[in-house]
């Protein structure tokens, strides 16, 4: 008995001395004298070798051991910073400010593509998407470009290596050819989609931009109406103020083909870098869709004709906000996104 009260005192200074800063030391602590096999549950076993005579006696004694044990616990519990939901409430401190949870912006040419879209959906478009890996045929053959054509060439086209039979599309062309195989005129789509081109990156150039291209087949339909068509574009687009020419041109796909550029909407046509001092800066290609399209896709020529435009998002980005740098609408670098804070 006197040996046991000792022990209970040896106890008693070895857990005063403890020190329990984190709360991975308190657990332990909890475990190693509170725990089911812990330290108090030993000392309250020897109850039982304890004499009748001294039990009541030694019930104290134990009785004081537990809450000196459970007083020490809470102590360190506190100290490092954990303990009961009580505990903790009373510690916060309530009139610190909320954390502060970052919100994301559109993308510039999200926001610039969706405003395109909306303009010409007004006009009754209707938008087709396709896949960006594609077969030889629908990115090339069915646009008219001839075999030996050099925008198939290895240096501009990304060939699959385990299928060179597929491609990464150069052109949303290819969602276009998808769509007059599986529908009949009247057509009139716009397919907006990210393409690929071999190029060495630069503030110019780089392997991927996004496109949009316009498509109309009908009867009757004439370079007339591409005309006005893409003109109301440019004035939901820039306003009522900007100008546009057409100067001819040259695509495989497209017969008679031209480039549309508007009024310099940075200087005023009064001359700077962006129009090169022209006045105009060129903004898309367009033209008749050429009859040997139409037939690949047993659409009668003498019937039905169409025009088709295509336009860079990136480019039309650059006119509206200044984007100086094609590698900027891919490097993701906060400065850039967040000044389109609010755009939508
Ligand atoms: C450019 C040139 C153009 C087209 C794209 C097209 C589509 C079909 C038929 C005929 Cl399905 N043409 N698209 C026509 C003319 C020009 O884009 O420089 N784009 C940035």
């Amino acid at each position: 008995m006197e040996a046991l009260l000792q022990q209970i005192e040896n106890y008693k200074q070895e857990i005063a001395a403890v020190e329990a800063s984190t709360l991975e030391a308190v657990e332990s602590f909890r475990i190693q004298y509170l725990g089911s096999k812990g330290l108090l549950k030993t000392v309250m076993g020897e109850m039982k070798n304890v004499p009748n005579e001294h039990k009541r006696a030694f019930g104290q004694v134990l009785n004081e051991f537990k809450q000196f044990v459970e007083a020490k616990f809470e102590l360190i519990q506190q100290a490092a910073g954990g303990g009961t939901d009580n505990a903790k409430d009373n510690n916060f401190d309530w009139s610190l400010p909320g954390s502060f949870v970052p919100v994301g912006t559109r993308h510039p040419l999200t926001v610039v593509r969706n405003q395109i879209v909306s303009i010409f959906k007004t006009l009754g478009f209707a938008i087709a998407e396709g896949p960006e890996i594609e077969d030889d045929w629908h990115n090339f053959g069915a646009m008219n470009l001839p075999e030996d054509h050099p925008a198939r060439d290895m240096q501009d086209t990304f060939y699959i290596s385990q299928n060179p039979a597929w491609l990464l599309r150069t052109h949303t062309s290819s969602t276009q050819a998808r769509v007059m195989e599986s529908q009949k005129p009247p057509i009139r789509v716009i397919c907006p989609g990210r393409v690929y081109r071999n190029e060495t990156i630069s503030a110019r150039a780089h392997c991927f931009f996004h496109q949009i291209e316009g498509l109309y087949i009908d009867e009757n339909v004439s370079f007339a109406d591409l005309k006005q068509t893409l003109y109301f574009f440019v004035q939901e687009m820039f306003g009522k103020d900007v100008r546009v020419r057409f100067r001819p041109s040259y695509f495989p796909f497209t017969e008679p083909s031209a480039e549309m550029d508007i009024s310099c909407l940075i200087c005023d046509s009064k001359g700077c870098n962006v129009c090169k001092h022209t006045g105009w800066v060129e903004i898309l290609g367009s033209g008749m869709v050429h009859p040997n399209v139409l037939e690949n896709f047993s659409i009668d020529s003498n019937k039905y004709t169409g025009f088709a435009f295509g336009l860079g998002v990136e480019r039309i980005c650059q006119l509206k906000y200044q984007v100086n740098d094609l590698r900027l609408y891919s490097q993701n670098d906060v400065r850039f996104l967040k000044q389109f804070t609010g755009v939508m």
